[in-house]
């Protein structure tokens, strides 16, 4: 691991908590949420010690930190999680309405979804002091705080305006929009400032970090920018912003999947789900309308329509996690999904087979890497995604060298991993025929292909992700070591 000391104390900010206390009937059930930002850094600071401040959303949270801190794992603990606690019209104003209806679906540019209102923006801003403040009466001195998302854009700025000894990085996980959509955000100037409160600006491409400076350009005309180097000069300080794309953590999910429990099971699966010379092919996606899966299921059926020689010969099992249920959008959409999918198995279905099979519940990571390597061929198909960590997850887990994956080019993702084969979400037809071709590639053309894309994944990990990011920040606070 390349950070192995660090001389100030480091400190995360998220909105969702990486362990949720749900109350059960029994007891106390601690719940792993599923989501890139959580897999992304719990492994981080269970490695480096430290604290996490997010979002308290669990029924027995106040149970489990009775001080509003939880040790992280409760025995033998690695790192304090400080939870905050909101009330239920914070969670509606900042989370479902203002980041979730707004922020979220214009930063994917799907413009008529999005909705913005004043009394949210009150709300959601004020949420945002509400992290700062706590970070500024708990956190150390001279922290390294890592902040993040679009549920925190003004964050940094109200960070700063409590302590200015703390050096702060704010990484942006999403798409950032190019201006003329952002401009429809009626609170962008806003955003912009609460943004550059930080000290490094991360986003997951360089196509977003131009985008984002162009922004800022066009904001505010007198900043001087330097968009080779990344720097944007803003009340006396230089902000960096720059492309640090998220990763994996690939050595261990190889040896994940090559432990004897995984191998047993994921041949177990196949097994259980496979007839003989048939195929397994695999997505897994929060039921998000920007994961793209009712056009990936019109592309399923225009596949077995336009080539019948395929029926009875691929089982695809998709795993949907319902998320964020509050919000319609999303309700509406798993409906859609349940009903697309049984549409799907009526139309092809023959005897005992069945084309399309579902799992709706979150996975353990074990099984689910498991899954991974179980399978042949993979399709991540979003209408727009900042990186996608699950196409980077099917490739290090596919220790066999068997599958193939198919790739939306509109992710982070397919940016880096080139030698996946391109999807456009929107084509249904050319979608079909890319995963007719990705069935007919040859076992030698297969194994080359995953094997370039494991080089690149060996060479950027996500231990490099944080520290290229916290070595940044570094340049700019001065007292951050790597050995
Ligand atoms: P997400 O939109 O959540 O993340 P993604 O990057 O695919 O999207 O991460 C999802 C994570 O959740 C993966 O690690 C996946 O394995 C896990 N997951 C999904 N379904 C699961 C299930 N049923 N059970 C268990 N685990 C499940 C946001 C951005 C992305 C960006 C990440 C990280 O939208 O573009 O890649 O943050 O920056």
């Amino acid at each position: 691991m390349a950070l192995a000391r660090m001389t100030r104390p480091l400190v995360v900010v998220t909105n969702r908590e990486p362990y949720v206390d749900e109350r059960t009937k029994t007891g106390i059930r601690t719940v792993q949420r599923a989501g890139g930002v959580v897999s992304a850094l719990d492994p981080l600071l269970r490695e480096l010690g430290g604290d996490w401040v997010a979002w308290g959303s669990g029924s027995a949270d106040r149970l489990t930190a009775p001080n509003g801190i939880r040790p992280v794992p409760l025995k033998n603990p690695k790192y304090r999680l400080h939870r905050v606690y909101l009330t239920p019209e914070e969670v509606q104003g900042y989370y479902n309405r203002y980041a979730n209806q707004g922020l979220w679906p214009l930063s994917h540019l799907l413009i008529e979804r999005a909705r913005f209102s004043r009394q949210a923006w009150s709300t959601y801003r004020a949420v945002n002091q509400k992290f700062a403040r706590r970070v500024a009466r708990e956190m150390p001195n001279n922290a390294l705080v890592f902040s993040h998302d679009y549920q925190l854009a003004v964050f940094p700025s109200a960070l700063r305006q409590l302590r200015s000894d703390m050096a702060i990085a704010h990484f942006w996980h999403i798409p950032w929009p190019v201006y003329p959509v952002l401009k429809l955000c009626p609170q962008y100037q806003e955003l912009l400032r609460g943004m550059l409160g930080a000290d490094v600006l991360g986003f997951q491409t360089l196509d977003d970090a131009q985008a984002f400076m162009d922004s800022v350009a066009h904001t505010f005309r007198h900043v001087a920018i330097d968009r080779s180097r990344g720097e944007i000069a803003w009340q006396g300080r230089t902000i960096e912003v720059k492309a640090f794309p998220i990763s994996v953590d690939i050595e261990a999910i190889e040896s994940l999947v090559r432990s004897p429990r995984i191998s047993r099971w994921a041949q177990g699966i196949r097994r259980h789900l496979l007839a003989p010379g048939q195929r397994l092919g695999i997505s897994v996606d929060r039921a998000d309308y920007t994961k793209g899966i009712i056009p990936r299921l019109e592309a399923l059926r225009e596949f077995f329509r336009r080539y019948p020689q395929h029926l009875g010969r691929i089982v695809f099992l998709q795993v949907v996690v319902p998320t964020r249920s509050e919000v319609h959008a999303y309700r509406l959409l798993y409906r859609q999904v349940e009903e697309e999918t049984r549409r799907i198995n009526e139309e092809f279905s023959q005897g005992t087979w069945k084309p399309l099979i579902t799992i709706r519940r979150s996975i353990d990571r074990p099984r689910l890497m498991g899954l991974f390597r179980a399978a042949d061929f993979a399709l991540v198909s979003s209408l727009f995604d900042g990186m996608n960590l699950v196409a980077k997850e099917f490739v290090s887990a596919q220790v066999d060298r068997r599958g193939v994956l198919l790739l939306s080019e509109t992710t982070g993702a397919a940016q880096e991993l080139s030698q996946a084969l391109p999807i456009n979400p929107w084509d249904p037809e050319g979608f079909a025929e890319t995963l007719d071709q990705a069935l007919s590639l040859t076992p030698e053309e297969r194994a080359e292909r995953l094997a370039a894309m494991q080089a690149h994944l060996h060479a950027h990990t996500l231990y490099d992700w944080v520290s290229d990011i916290l070595t940044t920040l570094d340049t700019v606070a001065g007292s951050y070591v790597e050995s």
